[in-house]
């Protein structure tokens, strides 16, 4: 798989081009992408934002680097266009399994107030959201992006470990997990995981699955059974 990154901030992903790419890129399954926005700016300043049409507060993305810098992929026709945007729908797994299935995919980070709606309407299929919460831009969402799927790559990253959680957890949370010492700071091992009896621990466990989900994720039982 091939990602693409288009920001204003290529510095904002030095961490994932140091862990995630390292790896995925020596296995040859992964490559990473950042492209500088502002390289493609026709402005003998390379401005890149400008006021919106309309007045109120702010500053917008101009059309021209972004279109420039997209059009400039090769192969950006072929590719899956995403907008980081709090527009978009809510990213969860299933999108996250969906997208690994892509050959080439583009994530446009915004800034400022956004980007001029004619980019989005030109080159944009999708709009994703990673949550509702202000940010300041799209670059921490391209990076959760980029760690759900990349993961989901099979010889990439937990490539092997992914498959296995999601048969084992129905999308469910997660149950409490322990390790040694079989005591620490007077609280114990709950005894039913000490016992041996795999299908007493199996049920323990999904018990435990349920009652977590109930409480602290309902929106997850319903999606999902
Ligand atoms: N955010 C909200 C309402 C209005 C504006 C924002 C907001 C960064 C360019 C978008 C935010 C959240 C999740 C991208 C938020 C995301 C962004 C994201 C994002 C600068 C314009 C902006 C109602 C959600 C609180 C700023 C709600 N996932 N505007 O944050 O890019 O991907």
């Amino acid at each position: 798989m091939r990602i693409d990154i288009l920001t204003l901030f290529p510095e904002m992903f030095a961490p994932i081009k140091e862990s995630i790419l390292k790896r995925g890129a020596e296995s040859g399954k992964l490559e990473i992408n950042i492209i500088n926005i502002r390289d493609y700016s026709k402005d003998k300043h390379k401005k890149c934002d400008d006021y919106t049409f309309g007045g109120g507060p702010g500053m917008l993305m101009m059309p021209q680097p972004i279109y420039d810098a997209i059009t400039s992929i090769d192969g950006y026709k072929d590719a899956r266009k995403i907008y980081l945007s709090p527009k978009g729908k809510i990213f969860n797994q299933k999108m996250a399994s969906e997208l690994s299935k892509n050959n080439h995919i583009i994530l446009l980070c915004g800034h400022y107030e956004g980007v001029d709606q004619r980019v989005i309407d030109l080159l944009i299929d999708e709009e994703i959201s990673v949550g509702d919460y202000v940010l300041t831009g799209g670059e921490l969402p391209a990076m959760i992006i980029v760690d759900a799927v990349s993961r989901l790559i099979p010889g990439v990253l937990g490539g092997e470990l992914s498959a296995e959680i999601e048969t084992f957890s129905d999308g469910l949370l997660e149950y409490p997990q322990y390790t040694k010492p079989r005591e620490f700071m007077g609280l114990e091992v709950p005894e039913v995981l000490l016992s041996g009896n795999h299908q007493k621990i199996d049920e323990w466990r999904k018990q435990k699955s349920l009652e977590l989900t109930k409480n602290n994720r309902p929106d997850l039982l319903d999606k999902n059974n």
